[in-house]
């Protein structure tokens, strides 16, 4: 049987890049009786049916699985903040890097939109931030580029960082994800728009996963923005070991399963009074634990 891998998800239908070939395919009726669904992503099986179209039959094991943007077997995400427009939220990021940490992948955090900040006092005060935020996620042993997709500032860095993985980006609508994409594979041109200047965020303009190969080799996907991610939802319960300096202290907690909120002998909860813990990790962490009890609550 035929093998290839699925490079698009749209409208029913997956597209199963095979050679040169890329054929369009409908998953076969077993995988939703089981509550399956394939992937981009997915390694699979494929036969081809009379009207030159084909149905996925066989999905291959994967190495990992994300659920937003839903994409198979990616082993790095690159999370993509812009600096300005939309601003740069640590919650949002800290969010992303808990659910990129649960699904056990690698995450590279891209700040982008660098030339867009401007020569004033606003401007001083976001490179300011921009400047404690590459230091805080660098010390937790994250890398982290600063990049623009106009200017083409730190692409070929982030070229070398994503050759030969499968990489997949995920960021809020309107950060630059599609205009990177653009700017690492010569004459690609994916569509992209102009930022809503009313709510200052994007437009949603990329409306499905797609992995385009690059000429370095890997593949990056390409994904719509999103900023919602809701752990309870997501089945994530374990938040503190995702957040991966206090998953290194946690063996000295007192208690297992430690909450490192108000438990005595606390190894995490010493190192934040010690100035050892950045106070806004604490702090995401301590309202992503509040979320997500209340969302229990409701379940
Ligand atoms: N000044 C500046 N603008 C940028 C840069 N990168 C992207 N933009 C602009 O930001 C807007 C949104 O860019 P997109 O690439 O469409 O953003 P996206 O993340 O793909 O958005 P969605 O597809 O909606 O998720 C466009 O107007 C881009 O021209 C950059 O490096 N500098
Ligand atoms: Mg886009
Ligand atoms: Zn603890």
């Amino acid at each position: 049987m035929p093998e290839g891998l699925i490079t698009k998800a749209l409208s029913g239908y997956y597209y199963v890049q095979d050679g040169e070939r890329l054929v369009q395919c409908r998953a076969r009726g077993i995988f939703k009786k089981r509550g399956e669904s394939p992937l981009v992503g997915d390694r699979v099986e494929y036969s081809l049916t009379d009207n030159g179209e084909g149905t996925v039959d066989r999905i291959g094991p994967r190495h990992s699985e994300l659920v937003r943007p839903p994409i198979a077997n990616a082993d790095l995400a690159v999370l993509v903040f812009s600096v300005i427009r939309p601003e740069l939220s640590l919650a949002l990021l800290d969010k992303f890097l808990v659910h990129v940490e649960h699904a056990r992948m690698d995450a590279l955090i891209v700040l982008s939109k660098m030339d867009r900040i401007p020569e004033d006092e606003e401007g001083d005060r976001i490179r300011a931030d921009v400047e404690v935020a590459r230091g805080l996620y660098a010390s937790l042993g994250y890398k982290v580029l600063i990049t623009s997709a106009h200017k083409g500032d730190g692409v070929d860095e982030l070229r070398g960082a994503l050759a030969g993985h499968i990489n997949v980006f995920a960021g809020q609508s309107g950060v630059g994800k599609s205009s990177l994409l653009n700017a690492l594979v010569p004459g690609l041109t994916l569509e992209t728009n102009e930022i809503s200047d009313k709510l200052g965020r994007g437009k949603h303009t990329t409306r499905h996963v797609e992995l385009v190969a690059l000429p370095s080799g890997g593949y990056l996907a390409d994904t719509p923005g999103f900023s919602q991610l809701d752990f309870a939802e997501l089945g994530i319960d374990q938040i503190g070991d995702c957040f991966r300096e206090f998953k290194e202290l946690s063996s000295g907690c007192k208690f297992r399963g430690c909450t490192h909120i108000h438990e005595p002998s606390c190894a995490v909860l010493e190192a934040k009074e010690q100035g050892k813990i950045a106070d806004s990790r604490y702090q995401n962490y301590l309202s992503f634990m509040k979320e997500w009890k209340e969302k229990r609550r409701r379940y």
